[in-house]
């Protein structure tokens, strides 16, 4: 790490060793009160389901004793998506900026869309590399674009290329929890069962970080523990979910209702704020019948097992810094990448695959599994529902630009730092927000130059100025955000916002032109919920908010705006392979070689060729394809 060029040679040399004198440079040494950083990425959670501390309904004591002994932070900010939150929290900067406006899988051919992050946005995890840190990844990497997912790379996109120096990751949106498909490093790892990959998640991290400490117990370390829960599919180990058995099934309705009393207990949100109308296409709870509430709860009880079952894992790695007697000087975040996820649509699904094909499960399909749901022979979601009270007391959810798509929960810990226990702070942040953060932290400067490469600044803002001073003002002026077309920009208070053609996140194929979008005002300041749309009362100030949007939407690369994603996904594939029409796959190398990299066979003529030298009573498939 850090080591000093060659070529600034301050001995001298002579022919013989007796008249030259050694000389060694100094390596680069990070600060000696730099912490260690871990940031506990959790996926599609809600603001009102992260932690009991938050008003959430399920048992997270592990993340409620980080929060109990740190900060709480009530107006923290995401993009509302995977991808681009990811790689906004690793680099610092605005999605658009960096070429990750939306997921990697409808990248365009425009700076904001291309996902590939520019050389001139390095992250967090290069720029710490070069200050004496050792990073570690782990889990879910979703930012790559998915063709260059395979042996050969090219490896820029990955943990490695962006300052993880080991990395044991799912490079995917999402992964079967008890048959993981992972990468170490760059090998893929043979196919096998896990009791659940959070818990090996766990044991890597504790495996690293006290094989680190013993080996450089002076160095810090930065880990990112980027769970694939609570994303679908939703997998938990059995006792977790008879534990929640009969928990939910009050419904999602009165779900709401609850959450918001105990935020307000919480003081997690002002006390004047209002619940915000339940989406209509969502259906009232009371208005289903027995058999759909009861697989609609069954649905909840297993995502509940499974977020109580990963903050236990989270309390494992906490335990162990602990007992190494690192806590105290590990700079802790526990947030998720965006809002409660609908896709799961209006039924929920035992096969997540369902809405990835645009389609709703049949509830017959999905009642079959009521039983198994959770276990190994499903890949489930739950119903949009869940996800609408997850976000309470917000509206939508995510990939919306409302608050139920970005407003996520925050937790910060980190007691040399941190003076305040149990604290809310209620400054206005963003993911991009992180970066900067850990780099005031660690006492390290944002290099102008990466590696001979201009820097652009860090878009976000350092938290730091927030962590003794609960009363400081607001640092962020302006935000904008952008996702498929939703709109929005937050201003010293008010937020215009637009959700595009009112489109729920399961109608994958809705268009409409986004001249037609109606835009909503409110005032966040008094109305935290988004509860009410005061644009007709204040039009100048609409447009006035509009304007700034146009302005930031040209300044971070947000245009042109396209709403097409099923003609975006394909196209991409399209782009990669080009003419190329013969794919030819060599045993024994040719493994694990993922859709977007291997040969285009969708929705075109084909010929598929085999040789199989048979000694005689083999079994076993010889192509499958997966929808
Ligand atoms: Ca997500």
């Amino acid at each position: 790490m850090g080591t000093n060029m060659q070529d600034e040679f301050l001995g001298t040399i002579a022919p013989g060793y007796e008249d030259s004198e050694e000389w060694w440079a100094e390596s680069v040494r990070p600060h000696p009160d730099a912490p260690n950083v871990i940031i506990f990425l959790l996926d599609d959670v809600g603001f009102g389901q992260l932690s009991q501390s938050f008003g959430g309904m399920v048992e997270t004591p592990n993340i409620d004793r980080l929060a109990a002994n740190g900060l709480r932070y009530n107006n923290f900010h995401t993009t509302a998506l995977c991808s681009p939150t990811r790689a906004s929290l690793m680099t610092g900067r605005n999605p658009h900026t960096i070429g990750l406006g939306s997921h990697s899988l409808t990248a365009m051919g425009f700076p904001g869309y291309n996902a590939i992050v520019p050389d001139s946005c390095k992250t967090v995890a290069n720029y710490l590399a070069d200050a004496g840190y050792l990073n570690y990844a782990l889990g879910k990497w979703d930012h790559t674009p998915l063709y260059e997912i395979s042996q050969v790379g090219p490896f820029n996109r990955w943990p490695s290329g962006e300052g993880f120096h080991h990395a044991y990751c799912f490079m995917a949106a999402d992964v079967h929890q008890l048959i993981p498909v992972m990468w170490d490093d760059h090998h893929p790892e043979p196919y096998r069962e896990s009791e659940h990959l959070d818990i090996d998640l766990a044991d890597r991290a504790i495996d690293w970080i006290t094989g680190h400490k013993s080996l450089k117990p002076e160095d810090p370390f930065m880990m990112l523990w980027a769970s694939g829960s609570m994303h679908s599919p939703h997998h938990a180990p059995p006792e977790y979910i008879e534990k929640y058995r009969g928990r939910f099934d009050m419904g999602w309705d009165v779900a709401r209702e609850q959450i918001l009393v105990r935020q307000k207990e919480l003081w997690i949100i002002p006390e004047n704020t209002k619940l915000t109308e339940r989406i209509p296409e969502i259906p009232a709870w009371d208005s289903l019948d027995d058999e759909h509430q009861k697989l609609y709860a069954r649905q909840m009880e297993v995502f509940a097992a499974q977020l109580d079952h990963v903050d236990h894992q989270i309390g494992r790695v906490v335990d162990t810094l602990e007992r190494i007697g690192e806590l105290d000087n590990t700079l802790i975040f526990v947030t998720a990448d965006n809002g409660a996820s609908g896709e799961g649509g209006l039924a929920g699904k035992f096969n997540e695959t369902y809405v990835l094909n645009g389609l709703q499960a049949p509830f017959e399909a999905s009642m079959r599994h009521y039983d198994d749901w959770g276990n190994a022979d499903t890949y489930p979601h739950y119903h949009a529902g869940w996800a609408m009270a997850g976000n309470t007391p917000f509206r939508y959810i995510e990939q919306s630009e409302h608050r139920g798509g970005q407003h996520d929960s925050l937790v910060v810990h980190w007691p040399n730092g941190i003076k305040a226990k149990g604290e809310i702070r209620e400054q206005y942040h963003h993911i991009s927000d992180i970066a900067p953060t850990i780099m005031e932290a660690a006492r390290a400067e944002a290099p102008g130059a990466y590696h001979g490469i201009e820097q652009l600044p860090f878009d976000g803002h350092s938290m730091l100025y927030s962590f003794n001073e609960g009363a400081a003002p607001n640092v962020k002026e302006r935000q904008y955000y952008e996702m498929f077309g939703n709109r929005a920009i937050w201003a010293d208070g008010w937020k215009a916002v637009t959700l595009h053609a009112n489109r729920m996140p399961w109608e994958l194929n809705k268009r409409l032109p986004f001249e037609h979008d109606e835009w909503e005002l409110y005032n966040v300041e008094d109305d935290f919920s988004e509860s009410t749309n005061i644009a007709a009362e204040y039009p100048e100030k609409l447009v006035e908010l509009q304007e700034m949007f146009d302005e930031e939407a040209w300044k971070y690369n947000v245009y042109p705006l396209h709403d097409d994603m099923v003609t975006r996904i394909a196209k991409q594939q399209d782009r990669i392979f080009g003419e190329r029409t013969e794919y030819v796959y060599y045993a024994p190398g040719a493994v694990r070689i993922a859709e977007k990299a291997s040969a285009p066979v969708k929705n075109k003529s084909h010929n598929i060729v085999t040789t199989v030298d048979l000694q005689g009573d083999e079994e076993g498939v010889i192509v499958a394809c997966a929808a």
